[in-house]
């Protein structure tokens, strides 16, 4: 009957102004988050975060840490992003492994997801494969890209 479809609908309101009260103070909540990460020395491209716990590791070591926090090695996939992640090599003037490599297949750099990459910013004269094990690739603090052995230690950045 009208009566209590209307006391429904009553209750529906409520729940939702509840909602939106949690909604707001969600959302300042996270600006708060977003603006103390900054403050450690993150870098950000839209949603993406890039940051470091200033721990150094080979590639695979670097990658199971950066996957065990719930983030993985940095993949920038634009001018943008790349830029966004060369103020990190540039703070900390210290190389890191992005997550690209050609494991696989020499040559053929791939994402760490598998797919082929869509936007690359090789030094001159690279990728050479230098020595015959240069599998990874490593920002330079211009931002450039060199590969390198993936057993080379490096400072440890993620994407998250
Ligand atoms: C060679 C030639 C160098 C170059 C280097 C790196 C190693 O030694 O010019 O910088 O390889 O590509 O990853
Ligand atoms: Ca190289």
């Amino acid at each position: 009957d009208r009566g209590e479809s209307s006391a429904s609908v009553e209750a529906v309101k409520i729940q939702i102004s509840s909602l939106d009260g949690r909604l707001s103070s969600l959302q300042s909540r996270l600006d708060t988050q977003r603006k103390a990460f900054l403050f450690a020395s993150g870098t950000r491209i839209g949603n993406t975060f890039y940051v470091t716990n200033k721990q150094e590791g080979n590639y695979f070591e670097g990658k199971t840490m950066c996957n065990k926090a719930g983030g993985q090695l940095p993949s920038p996939k634009n001018a943008a992003e790349n830029e966004a992640l060369a103020v990190l090599s540039a703070r900390y003037k210290k190389q890191f492994f992005l997550g690209i490599n050609d494991l696989q297949s020499e040559a053929f750099f791939l994402y760490p997801d598998g797919t082929t990459i869509g936007y690359a910013n090789w030094e001159a004269r690279e990728p050479n494969n230098d020595k015959g094990v240069e599998d990874c690739v490593e920002m330079y603090n211009t931002g450039k890209w060199n590969d390198k052995s993936c057993q080379e230690i490096r400072l440890i950045v993620c994407e998250f």
